[in-house]
């Protein structure tokens, strides 16, 4: 296996089932890629999925979600568990050198065979960056990673979610993150499972974080209130504080039995959104390669057409759907 070109699906499944981590390297490159081959892979190595620890790490732009899964990656790396990174950048066309900053963020453990790292941009992917990240996922859990880190950029209304996949969803926040405050206040914004407020050598930290538990203190009583927790990313502090809670919230779903039932929601719920990210891109597709399809846009914005009418004239052509609604 000296060469790229000798990988085959058998000597890939191989080399996933073996641990050997180019195996790995290739099967999230395919992945990435949009090959087909990524989705066999996936499909004989689901039944060995489930074990990994999904975390999601979501949060505004700049808040420390890479300096974050850094310093968690330390602490975790310490516990001697393996570990995967999913940095998955919709802003970012292409993956190669576009996350600069993760590869500085995440440095230290680039050295580290047991730490599997990768950012992900919109690339030419039919199902979109959710299919990617949830290949990718897969692949990691099949591979055997013991706890799997996957960071988006949210805002609260971000078509990128993560919700679908981890086990426990922490949302970073830093002093000024005043949108996502109100996001979260006007139910915009899902309630994550654990909340950090990052940058606490900021003045302004400690009144973030009251806003934020003023915030959570609205809503109906649940089964899980969130805990807050401030950090310093940058320094590593607060961060045994983070992977608590984030254990706390783990033993809470298993304990009360939900751990299974939302994994399960989840699954199903990825089979739609990877299923509608595909509609999506096949719909785009469609109307741009079909001059009659454009016509209608045309005729539409000239209020030839009305909106409906055209709506319905594309979802007969591109799906074969007729008016069932
Ligand atoms: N003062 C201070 N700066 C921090 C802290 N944590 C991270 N930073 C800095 O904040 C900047 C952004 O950090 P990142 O970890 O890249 O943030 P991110 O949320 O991953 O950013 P994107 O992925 O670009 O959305 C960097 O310059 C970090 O050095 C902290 O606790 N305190
Ligand atoms: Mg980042």
């Amino acid at each position: 296996m000296s060469t790229r070109a000798a990988w085959t699906a058998e000597s890939l499944l191989e080399g996933l089932r073996s641990g050997d981590r180019r195996a790995l390297a290739r099967a999230i490159s395919l992945v990435e890629n949009g090959d087909p081959l990524a989705g066999e892979l996936v499909r004989e190595t689901y039944p060995q999925t489930g074990r990994a620890e999904i975390v999601g790490i979501t949060g505004p732009p700049g808040v420390g979600k890479s300096s974050l899964v850094s310093a968690l990656v330390r602490l975790v790396r310490g516990q001697g568990r393996t570990i995967g990174v999913i940095s998955v950048d919709p802003s970012s066309p292409f993956t190669a050198g576009a996350l600069l900053g993760d590869r500085i963020r995440l440095a230290d453990h680039f050295l580290d065979r047991d730490v599997f790292i990768r950012s992900m941009g919109t690339r030419g992917h039919l199902g979109g960056l959710a299919e990617a990240t949830l290949q990718a996922a897969l692949l990691l859990d099949a591979f055997g990673k013991d706890v799997v880190f996957v960071e988006t950029v949210g805002t609260g209304q971000s078509e990128v979610e993560i919700t679908g996949l981890a086990d426990t969803i922490v949302l970073a926040l830093m002093p000024g993150s005043g949108d996502s405050i109100q996001a979260l206040k006007a139910g915009i914004m899902e309630i994550p499972d654990v909340i950090v407020v990052n940058k606490r050598d900021h003045p302004a930290a400690k009144t973030m974080m009251n806003e934020v538990r003023s915030i959570l203190g609205l809503g109906e009583k649940r089964d899980w209130t969130p805990p807050i927790v401030l950090t310093e990313a940058v320094r590593g502090e607060g961060i045994e504080g983070l992977w608590e809670a984030v254990e706390d919230h783990r033993r809470h779903l298993v304990e009360s039995g939900r751990l299974e039932e939302r994994r399960g929601e989840q699954l199903a719920g990825e089979v739609f959104a990877v299923a509608s990210g595909r509609a999506k891109t096949h719909l785009e597709r469609a109307v741009a390669d079909d001059p009659e399809l454009r016509r209608l846009l045309d005729e539409v914005k000239g209020r030839r057409l009305d909106p409906l009418t055209a709506v319905r004239e594309i979802m007969e052509q591109v799906f074969r759907l007729d008016e069932t609604t």
